[in-house]
């Protein structure tokens, strides 16, 4: 099977995962990324089935309303039952590396409303330890060099991301962040780490979701998905 129909297989097992978990006229967290659109394609014969969706990203709002969801303000909702979101990178405890879509922020943000996050995925993403694929970091512009020297001096290599309309100009997030990405971490104490990078004057959020780690695995590979952690 491709990764994209390894992507679209754990889509398919997630609306039944997501039905089962959630009665109807709930809300949901919704991340962003090709397994998320994935999702939202085979979930929108059930838009109507959900009161609303906190989506964490520009690209999946535009995404949900024209499949017939109902978008929601992250601000007008106390909580969330569940989110549901792709990563780059999980370890076997959860863990995991996010942001190579640029979306982190929002993504931390929405997760931080749910009570339970399940993080959807194919089995390339499985890693022992976090790092092999580079920590994006998103930060304040005017702090980006100084960023970029602090995290030299961890043993990172860092990056600015570039556009990928005009590769001459930085990436801009949807909260007009720059995007750090940073090679030759490995992370051997996530928890640590995030916590670590958050205190840096000028990081808006990084890659690493510790913190908040991920309560269910729903992972394909081959022929088939598996339910863990
Ligand atoms: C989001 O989408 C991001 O945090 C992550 O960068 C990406 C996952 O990639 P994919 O496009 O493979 O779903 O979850």
């Amino acid at each position: 099977m491709t990764q994209d129909e390894l992507k679209k297989l754990v889509a398919k097992a997630a609306v039944q995962e997501i039905l089962n978990l959630l009665p109807e006229h709930s809300l949901l967290g919704m991340g962003t990324g090709s397994t998320v659109n994935f999702l939202i394609d085979e979930l929108k014969e059930y838009a109507n089935y959900f009161s609303g969706v906190v989506s964490s990203s520009d690209a999946t709002s535009q995404r949900l309303l024209s499949n017939g969801f109902k978008v929601l303000d992250a601000n007008t909702v106390q909580s969330l039952p569940l989110y549901i979101d792709g990563a780059d990178e999980i370890d076997p405890d959860g863990n995991m590396l996010k942001g190579g879509g640029g979306a982190l922020t929002r993504e931390k943000i929405v997760a931080s409303l749910a009570s339970q996050f399940i993080c959807i995925c194919d089995a390339t993403k499985l890693v022992p330890v976090l790092g092999q694929f580079p920590l994006p970091v998103e930060v304040i512009p005017m702090a980006s060099a100084q960023i970029q020297r602090v995290l030299e001096a961890l043993g990172g290599q860092v990056r600015i991301r570039n556009s990928k309309v005009d590769p001459n100009l930085p990436f801009v997030t949807d909260n007009q962040g720059w995007i750090l990405d940073v090679k030759g971490l490995a992370i051997e104490n996530p928890l640590a780490l995030e916590t670590k990078l958050n205190q840096i004057p000028g990081v808006i959020c990084n890659g690493i979701f510790a913190i908040q780690s991920a309560n269910m695995l729903l992972v394909s590979a081959i022929d088939q998905v598996q339910k863990t952690i």
